[in-house]
């Protein structure tokens, strides 16, 4: 064991808000590589956990770190860097590390936000972040992307092996591991997604480690399910049928679900899907309406084609009972009340499961924020603004688009104004024969109606706590 002993801390989006949807996998990894280093280190996802910072900075000071890191999302940034702060008014030997997402679009801009700040790590720090540690030369790395990403080891889950993590969209999908198949985005073309700006590339690991992955959440860890977070999966791909083939004939029939994409599935996908228990998908419809597709530049081709994919693909998930889970935008640059309702009405009537209505936002980093800023409708700190028509770029208020978002929930979702989605829905669980699943759907209906009903049960800032 080396000296050093390393805290990674995931933020949450809000304090005390408890978000079990997905395993933070960026700090699970690295985690791996620096007990593999011989470096002693916990990993925190303050969001599974639902820790409040006075839960955190207690475990600070009892532990004594030498290393305190936390991958910084842009949303989120200030309770990041909050952490961080205390960490050092907590120990002020202690260095402090931020990495994520926010790192790689602002560089070492950051170092300006956080003067305070001891090193900033942009990009993926797999290879690098033991020598960033033992050895630190500088205040910022650009470390660009992991080339072979099936050198790397998988994410030490210990750390949150405690937590079970089984929220989707509002349903309850068992003690869930995530896993990627894939990094980095194969499409990166959408103008409302600032993935385009993030320079991570398409890479694929090789289904034979995505298999023994696999193997062992199953058969080591024994969770009831997998999550597969890539950047759209393209399911009809050799790649995706290889590991879906693999899957079956070692006989690993823990279940799963996936993000994927609409115009990437074809019918032989869904047919090794079913053989290979998945359970369902989660794809971006955004719109059914071409004009706006083709704003959006969702998808190659002919905007035209859009929607007869889509109802193809939603058509083929009622035929081999798969439950689909479609997100969708609401109120995009210029999209009119009819635009947004000729969406909503067919959704409404489409098979799709469940529906994820979105209010559109203008993400730094994104074309459209891009060219809001450029011509001057937003100001260059408006980084994740919700389009208003104070902007000049939507005939609606954002309260207006957000009840609108509220509306398509009750009329596409609601038991009582679509009952029929309730009966597919429940229909594809028992064909699927996951009765542990149903049950505690069943069990934890007082809990979604409770969370229906109820605020964010507290909001703690940060810097209020350092001025205490
Ligand atoms: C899976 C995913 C999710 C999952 C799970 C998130 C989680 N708990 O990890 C879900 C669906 C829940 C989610 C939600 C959201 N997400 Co998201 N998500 C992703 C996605 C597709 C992959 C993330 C991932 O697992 N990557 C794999 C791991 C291995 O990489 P990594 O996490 O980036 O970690 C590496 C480096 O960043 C770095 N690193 C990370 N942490 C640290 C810490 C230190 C100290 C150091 C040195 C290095 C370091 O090293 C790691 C290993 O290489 C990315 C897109 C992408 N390709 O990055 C978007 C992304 C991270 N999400 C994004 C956003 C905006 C969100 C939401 C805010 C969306 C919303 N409006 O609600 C929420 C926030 C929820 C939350 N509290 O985190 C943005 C972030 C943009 C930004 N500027 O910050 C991204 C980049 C997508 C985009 N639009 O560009 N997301």
């Amino acid at each position: 064991m080396s000296d050093e002993s390393v805290l990674l801390v995931y933020p949450p989006s809000q304090w005390g808000y408890i978000d079990r949807f997905c395993q933070p996998l960026g700090p699970l990894t690295l985690g791996s590589i620096l007990r593999d280093a011989g470096v002693k280190v916990k990993v925190i996802d303050l969001s599974g956990e639902g820790w409040t910072p006075q839960q955190l900075y207690a475990h600070m000071k009892e532990e004594n770190y030498t290393h305190v890191g936390a991958t910084i999302l842009t949303p989120f940034r200030d309770i990041g860097y909050g952490i961080l702060k205390a960490a050092k008014k907590i120990n002020p030997d202690v260095v402090t590390l931020a990495g994520g997402p926010h790192i790689s679009f602002f560089k070492e801009k950051v170092l300006k936000e956080y003067p305070g700040l001891d090193i900033a790590v942009s990009g993926e720090a797999d290879l690098d972040i033991v020598d960033i540690i033992q050895n630190p030369k500088k205040k910022f790395y650009d470390l660009g992307c992991v080339e072979d990403i099936d050198a790397l080891p998988i994410p030490d889950r210990s750390h949150v092996r405690h937590i079970e993590y089984n929220e989707l969209a509002g349903i309850y999908m068992d003690d869930s591991a995530s896993m990627k198949w894939i990094r980095g985005c194969p499409w990166r073309k959408c103008r409302f997604c600032s993935r385009n700006e993030l320079t991570l590339k398409h890479r694929r690991r090789s289904p034979e480690k995505i298999i023994e992955e696999i193997a062992i959440i199953q058969h080591e860890l024994k969770y009831k399910n997998i999550l597969v977070v890539d950047d759209s999966l393209a399911l009809n791909t050799k790649f995706s049928k290889t590991i879906l083939r693999m899957k079956i004939k070692e006989g690993l029939d823990i279940p799963f679900w996936a993000l994927a994409r609409v115009d990437q599935i074809d019918e032989e996908a869904f047919q090794l899907m079913k053989r290979a228990n998945c359970s369902g998908l989660q794809v971006g419809i955004e719109s059914i309406v071409p004009r706006v597709i083709d704003m959006y530049k969702k998808a190659p081709g002919d905007p035209r084609d859009w929607l007869p994919k889509v109802d193809r693909v939603l058509e083929l998930a009622d035929k081999y009972d798969i439950i689909m889970i479609g997100s969708f935008i609401v109120g995009g640059p210029t999209e009119t009340a009819k635009e947004m309702q000729t969406t909503i009405d067919y959704l409404r009537t489409s098979k799709v499961d469940i529906v994820q209505p979105f209010a559109f936002q203008y993400v730094i980093g994104s074309e459209f924020w891009h060219e809001a800023v450029d011509s001057g409708q937003l100001k260059p700190d408006d980084i994740y603004a919700y389009n208003d028509k104070k902007y000049g770029t939507s005939p609606y208020t954002a309260k207006e688009l957000f009840d609108k978002v509220l509306e398509a929930e009750d009329l596409i979702n609601g038991p009582i104004l679509n009952p029929g989605r309730y009966v597919r829905l429940v229909g594809k669980f028992v064909k699927q024969k996951k009765w542990r699943v149903i049950w505690k759907n069943i069990l934890q209906l007082p809990k979604i109606i409770q969370g229906l009903l109820l605020e964010h049960p507290y909001d703690i800032v940060v810097e209020d706590e350092l001025n205490d």
